[in-house]
């Protein structure tokens, strides 16, 4: 029986989970969970790098007392963000989190330098402005520090990685979503990187997920007490892992990774760059297996985890299955929203940023935290028809259903109103989507399965897959025009 063990780390929590594979069975188990508190200090945000660090040893010492011997590690968490490290191997600054404000209005100086099209026709990849590439801009433009002519530069887990083996390297499908990755001719885009005034020799190796990426090393394996455990890298993206979780039969699927953020679109062969992609502001980021995920990001229950936060600093702490309950009460329909409105971004204020875009668009704001609930969950049902529609219309082809993935299929309510408003089934499991996929990757590269659809078999016969049929077709129906024609879509 192979064990082993998969760091995920999102946005509000890490967890360590165990995998067990007993013949095509998987097993999992939770070693340890951790808070992922950004920390602002002065006008900036941050992540908390070394306390993720220490949880992450931490985990390895849970492992290690309850008498497991792993017989590897793959690290995934969030895109986007990144370290540098000097010239003598230390970490240049603490890195910043995707939503500090320094990139606020880099979109647009950066297009100066080098227009939009090209950077889309370039990478294939969205615009959202805390992308990697808008980042380095900004620090370029700020003359950071962290900019040294001889650093290297390594995302989140390649860099929780490098503290654990020694060793740098870029991993593939998180160096897509920084934005200076050329899919097409298979590296980093060096002449993009250069007409930036970035350095090419900033970026590393790039490993593909299921490489090896070094063993942990003497000084963690003497302060732990544990071996020299293979460390491989999978994909390091949490997207990637999800979607190479997705219990999917059929090659043809649609996925929604449902967590902080929703990541709605499906997996091709090819990255699809054209006009239309870059009109609608699809992307495709790098997946297992030499495949891309054609998808587009939706703010997600993140506007749900902040309005959560904001109650609670007034005093009134509820529970995501209270919320969900006031959400079921409330009146239907009384006031929908573009989620993906930029003013939903940076944290702060959701339920006043709600009523002000209520009041924007000439509809009632709603008063108490059900009606506000509501707007939120039936808005993000409705985005995901226009999404589900636009990767229908980019892919060429039709979807039965919608596979979920991730804690958001928690809120079953969310996931019945996803099949209303798509008028189609939802297959919602499993939940712990990130952390398979890191375990599946990891066994591949040992061997233990055979392709990613033997992992995906292996995946739907051993977790369970509730369906939902949509109902009430024509209140969704109605509701959808109203919604397109408040967001303006
Ligand atoms: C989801 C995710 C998204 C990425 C966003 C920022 O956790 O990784 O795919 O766009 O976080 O990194």
């Amino acid at each position: 029986m192979s064990q082993i063990i998969a760091f995920d780390l999102g946005a509000s929590s890490g967890r360590a989970i165990l995998g067990r594979l007993n013949g095509s069975r998987i097993e999992t188990e939770e070693l340890h969970r951790f808070p992922n508190d950004p920390v602002p200090v002065g006008d900036r945000l941050h992540w908390d790098i070394l306390r993720l660090y220490h949880e992450i040893k931490q985990g390895l010492l849970k492992a290690k007392h309850a008498g497991i011997e792993p017989a590897s590690i793959g690290i995934d968490s969030w895109a986007v963000d990144f370290g540098m490290i000097g010239a003598d191997g230390e970490l240049l600054g603490n890195p910043y989190h995707y939503r500090d404000r320094h990139t606020d209005d880099m979109m647009e100086k950066l297009f100066k330098d080098v227009p939009a099209a090209e950077v889309f026709a370039r990478t294939g990849i969205q615009f959202l402005p805390f992308n990697t590439i808008f980042q380095l801009y900004a620090l370029k433009q700020a003359n950071s520090q962290r900019l040294q002519p001889d650093a290297k530069f390594l995302m989140i887990p390649d860099l929780l990685r490098y503290f654990l083996t020694g060793e740098m390297y870029n991993e593939f499908s998180n160096a897509t979503t920084t934005q200076l990755y050329n899919p097409l001719s298979g590296g980093w885009d060096a002449e993009l990187i250069r007409k930036l005034g970035l350095s090419e020799s900033w970026f590393g190796q790039v490993l593909q997920p299921g490489a090896a990426a070094g063993r942990i090393r003497a000084s963690v394996m003497e302060e732990l007490g544990i071996g020299a455990i293979p460390v491989y890298a999978v994909a390091e993206h949490d997207t990637g892992s999800a979607v190479a979780a997705v219990p999917a039969l059929d090659r043809s699927f649609a996925y929604l990774s449902c967590g902080t953020w929703s990541l709605l679109g499906t997996e091709v062969d090819q990255p699809v760059i054209n006009e239309a992609a870059q009109k609608y502001n699809f992307t495709n980021e790098g997946g297992v297996a030499g495949t891309y995920r054609l998808l587009k990001n939706i703010m997600g229950l993140w506007i749900l985890q902040e309005s959560r936060r904001e109650w609670e600093k007034a005093g009134v702490t509820y529970s995501f299955s209270e919320l969900v309950k006031l959400a079921e009460a409330a009146q239907p329909f009384a006031m929908l929203f573009d989620p993906d409105d930029p003013t939903f971004l940076h944290p702060g204020d959701m339920p006043s940023r709600i009523r002000e875009y209520a009041k924007r668009t000439g509809q009632t704001p709603p008063e108490d935290a059900g009606g506000i609930v509501r707007s939120i969950m039936e808005s993000l049902a409705l985005k995901y028809r226009y999404v589900l529609e636009l990767t229908e219309e980019l892919s060429g082809k039709a979807f039965d259903g919608l596979h979920m993935v991730g804690g958001g299929i928690h809120n079953t309510l969310l996931c019945q109103w996803t099949a209303n408003a798509i008028g189609k089934p939802v297959w919602a499991g499993p939940a712990e989507g990130s952390a398979l996929g890191n375990l599946a990757v990891q066994w591949m590269a040992s061997g233990e399965f055979k392709d990613i659809w033997e992992a995906r078999r292996a995946i739907r016969e051993s977790f369970p897959v509730a369906g939902y049929e949509p109902e009430q077709a024509n209140v969704w129906n109605d509701a959808y025009g109203r919604f397109l024609a408040i967001s303006r879509l």
